[in-house]
Formats: C-alpha cells, sequence, structure tokens
C-alpha cells in the first residue's frame, strides 16, 4: 500500500469530522429513525422497526414557577451528550398563573426555545399541552397546535401532545374524546402523519377506556399512561395490558420515580418492575421533571442553578436514578 501523504491524512480528518454528525460521535436520533408511525400497538421508526425513545420531560413551563429557568438551549444539549437522551418532552402550562392562558407569548417563546435546540440536538419532541382542564380552552389549544404544525409540522421531531392529564371526574366518551377528535382534526389539516398522543381520564391512566372506545378514522395516533412508580404498580399495568391487547399504542409521556404528588421517597423496585414492562413492550417514556424544586420528583437539587453548567453532583438521588435508566436505555 502506498503510504499516506499528509494531505491524504487530512482529507480523512476532515471527512470523518464531516461525517459525525453530534458531538459524541453519535448519530442523531432522527437521523437514525427518521419519521416515526404507529403500527397496530407500537411506534415503529422510517424502517418500520419498533422503538422506544427515552428521555427527560421538562418542567411546567408557566412564568414564576421556577421550571421555566430551564428552557434554555444548553439543558437540550445536556441531555443529549450528557443522558444520551433521544427524546424531550415540552410542558407548557396552560391555566394557572404565568400559563399559556394567560401570557401566550411568553410560554410560546418557550416552546419555540426548546423545540429549536431540540431540531438541531436531533432529538424527537413532545409539545406538551400541560393542562388538567383542556376541554374548558379548546381554541386555545387549537391556535396553538396549529402554529405549531405550521412552523415544524413537515419535520419528523415533532409529537403532539394535546392533553397532558384529564381528571378522574372527566368523562372520556362525554369529554376527552370530542375534544381530541376536535384537535387531531385541526392539526391533520396541516400535519399529515407526526404521531399525536392523546390524554386519558384519571390522569392519563385509564387506558383501558380508551381501549373500549378508540379514536377511528386517523392514522399515528397514541395514547398516553402516566404512572409514579410509588404510588402505581400492577394494578395500573393491568390497564396498560388491557389496552395494549385491543391495539392501543402507548406512550409513557411523564413518569416518576417517586410518588403521584410528585414527591416521597424513590420506589427503587417499582421502577424496576415498570422499566422490565416498558422494555417488554417497548414504550417510549420521558422522566418528570428538569427542574431544581425542592421534591424529590426534581432531577437536579434545589442549590443547582438552572442555567448549568450541570455535573452528576447536580443530580437528585432521582436525577441520578433517570439519568442511569435513560442513558443505558437509548445504548443500542
Ligand atoms: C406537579 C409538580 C409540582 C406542582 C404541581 C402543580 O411536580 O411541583 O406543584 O405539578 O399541579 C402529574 C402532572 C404534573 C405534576 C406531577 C407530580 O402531570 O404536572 O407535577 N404529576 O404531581 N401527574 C402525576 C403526577
Amino acid at each position: 500500500m502506498k503510504k499516506p501523504t499528509l494531505f491524504s491524512l487530512l482529507f480523512y480528518v476532515l471527512l470523518s469530522a464531516c461525517i459525525s454528525p453530534s458531538n459524541s460521535g453519535l448519530p442523531h436520533p432522527v437521523d437514525l429513525h427518521g419519521q416515526l408511525s404507529i403500527r397496530g400497538n407500537q411506534l415503529v421508526n422510517a424502517k418500520g422497526e419498533a422503538v422506544a425513545l427515552s428521555g427527560p420531560s421538562f418542567f411546567w413551563s408557566n412564568t414564576g414557577w421556577g421550571g421555566n429557568a430551564f428552557y434554555h438551549p444548553k439543558a437540550v444539549k445536556y441531555f443529549k451528550n450528557e443522558w444520551n437522551a433521544n427524546i424531550i418532552r415540552v410542558a407548557i402550562g396552560v391555566e394557572p398563573s404565568g400559563g399559556y392562558i394567560e401570557e401566550p407569548d411568553e410560554n410560546y417563546k418557550r416552546a419555540l426555545t426548546l423545540i429549536n435546540a431540540g431540531l438541531k440536538q436531533g432529538l424527537y419532541v413532545i409539545v406538551d399541552w400541560h393542562s388538567h382542564h383542556a376541554q374548558d380552552y379548546p381554541e386555545e389549544a387549537k391556535a396553538f397546535f396549529s402554529k405549531i404544525a405550521a412552523r415544524y409540522g413537515d419535520k419528523p421531531n415533532i409529537i403532539y401532545e394535546i392533553y397532558n392529564e384529564p381528571l378522574r371526574d372527566t368523562d372520556w366518551q362525554k369529554t376527552i374524546k370530542p375534544y381530541a377528535i376536535e384537535l387531531i382534526q385541526t392539526i391533520r389539516k396541516i400535519d399529515p402523519d407526526n404521531i399525536i398522543i392523546v390524554g386519558t381520564q384519571s390522569w392519563s391512566q385509564d387506558v383501558d377506556k380508551a381501549a373500549a372506545n378508540p379514536i377511528e378514522g386517523f392514522d399515528n395516533i397514541a395514547y398516553a399512561l402516566h404512572f409514579y412508580a410509588g404510588t402505581h404498580k400492577e394494578k395500573l399495568r393491568k390497564k396498560a395490558r388491557t389496552a395494549l391487547q385491543s391495539g392501543l399504542a402507548l406512550v409513557v409521556t411523564e413518569w416518576g420515580t417517586v410518588n403521584a404528588d410528585g414527591d416521597g421517597p424513590v420506589d427503587y423496585q417499582s421502577v424496576d418492575e415498570w422499566m422490565s414492562f416498558l422494555s417488554e413492550h417497548k414504550i417510549s417514556h420521558c422522566n418528570w421533571s428538569a427542574n431544581n424544586k425542592n421534591e424529590s420528583s426534581s432531577m437536579f437539587t434545589p442549590e443547582t442553578r438552572p442555567k448549568g453548567k450541570w455535573a452528576d453532583d447536580n443530580l437528585s438521588e432521582s436525577g441520578k436514578l433517570a439519568k442511569k435508566i435513560i442513558s443505558e436505555w437509548n445504548k443500542q
């Protein structure tokens, strides 16, 4: 073989720098999987292979709630590079103080900041209408998702989550399903194919009710299943199995290592049981939450500065566990 010249060495160094699209040398998740869709009860990638994504959920975006300070591009880069996340969830707070209803421009801007950062890092981005009463604001929801769809609907990165958590007394048939159909019709006029996730009754737990009476006539619809390991166990997985068996695709758009109130001890055993379940059924999941609030579900300790730069010392007990789970999950 001919000895490489200085010129040819330089050429190869430059070439490998160009084809290595991310800092960590790994391909961008969206380059790897492309356009997602739902086949049967499974999320699949552009090649039709089952895919289960994993990453963090940001906190309520509301002004003055603290979690909004984490809505910056470096946070997204951190989760991509340090946690190996391939998805993020942007939780746009809707109705309490400082949310979208009161401050639409500020919250819309926060959504764009994280979406743009997600696109730059090649991540999937769930855009979540973080509400417990979304049926009271259908016009605002439609206007919000229309803007998002018009701006980003042609990108494979975007996933719409149209209703975080309807309450226990918000009826699937009477209220949630009609709201969902209205929103799906609105989004589908602009974006024909990206995944739309529908929240389910009782804080996104009654997936069995949705399974008995699913939304028909639209493609690429999935349903939200939320769990908090300290509170929810086998009983909730049973509902999930019922839903999967009747053909519903589930996405755990939010889960916690602790109790459903966002606080309490980390329940390691229950987290383990849930992760086996998610792995067995190839279900994507986002951990609550990227925040430094003094509650145990926050990934960061209360002393942590929202702007970064973060090391493992900045992670709470829950944050350390979530990082371990997510970074191992996404190792292919
Ligand atoms: C919680 C926050 C908490 C905040 C509360 C306001 O952790 O700091 O005071 O919202 O309602 C959910 C919700 C999510 C909750 C979380 C923990 O989607 O908004 O966040 N949780 O209670 N569903 C189950 C648990």
